[in-house]
């Protein structure tokens, strides 16, 4: 069993009832168990053209599924719920489900990064991740998710962009 970690973010249509649609499509899948869910905050969109804001919040899996099992997953829930993928980057969306954490499991490849490689560097992640795990350490960083917080606040973080 993995303890994994959903980052979840919606801007278009309706908010609420399309991350609870993408919870509970989650939690009737075969070997994931939706253990916790951070509340819902909204959030000013970062990055990509001027869009409207966001509400995000995390959940917490138990799984069998390996990390890119989970991501078709993840895929396939996004298109159920009207997700079409733009070439615009950082588009408004729907659903976006990202994996954000597999345990302390690291995965390199532009397909699938593992954890999430701009997690440490986004409020909206990581306050809802706050919530649900502030203990846990990032496996690259070798920061709490909590301290990743408080330096992303107080703008101490020195450039963590260690992918490349
Ligand atoms: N991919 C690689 N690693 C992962 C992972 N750990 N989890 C690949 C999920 N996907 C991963 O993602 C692009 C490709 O990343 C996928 O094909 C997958 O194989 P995408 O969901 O198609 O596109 P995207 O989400 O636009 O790109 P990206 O780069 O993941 O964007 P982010 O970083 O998710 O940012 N502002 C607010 N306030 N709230 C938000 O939720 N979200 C974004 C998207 C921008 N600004 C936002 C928010
Ligand atoms: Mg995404």
């Amino acid at each position: 069993m993995t303890r994994a970690f959903i980052g979840i973010g919606s801007n278009q249509g309706d908010r609420l009832e399309q991350i609870s649609q993408a919870i509970r499509r989650l939690s009737q899948t075969p070997q994931i168990r939706v253990v916790q869910m951070a509340s819902i905050i909204e959030t000013q969109p970062e990055g990509g053209p001027p869009q409207d804001n966001y509400f995000n919040t995390a959940i917490e899996i138990h799984t069998e599924h390996e990390p890119a099992d989970l991501l078709r997953i993840l895929h396939s829930i996004e298109q159920g719920l009207g997700r079409t993928r733009s070439a615009e980057r950082w588009g408004p969306r729907p659903i976006d489900l990202d994996l954000l954490l597999y345990d302390d499991r690291v995965v390199h490849d532009p397909r699938l990064m593992i954890p999430h490689p701009r997690l440490h560097q986004r409020r909206f992640v990581l306050e809802p991740l706050a919530q649900l795990a502030p203990e846990v350490t990032h496996p690259i960083l070798n920061r709490t998710i909590q301290q990743l917080l408080d330096e992303l606040k107080s703008g101490t973080a020195t450039d963590l962009s260690v992918y490349g």
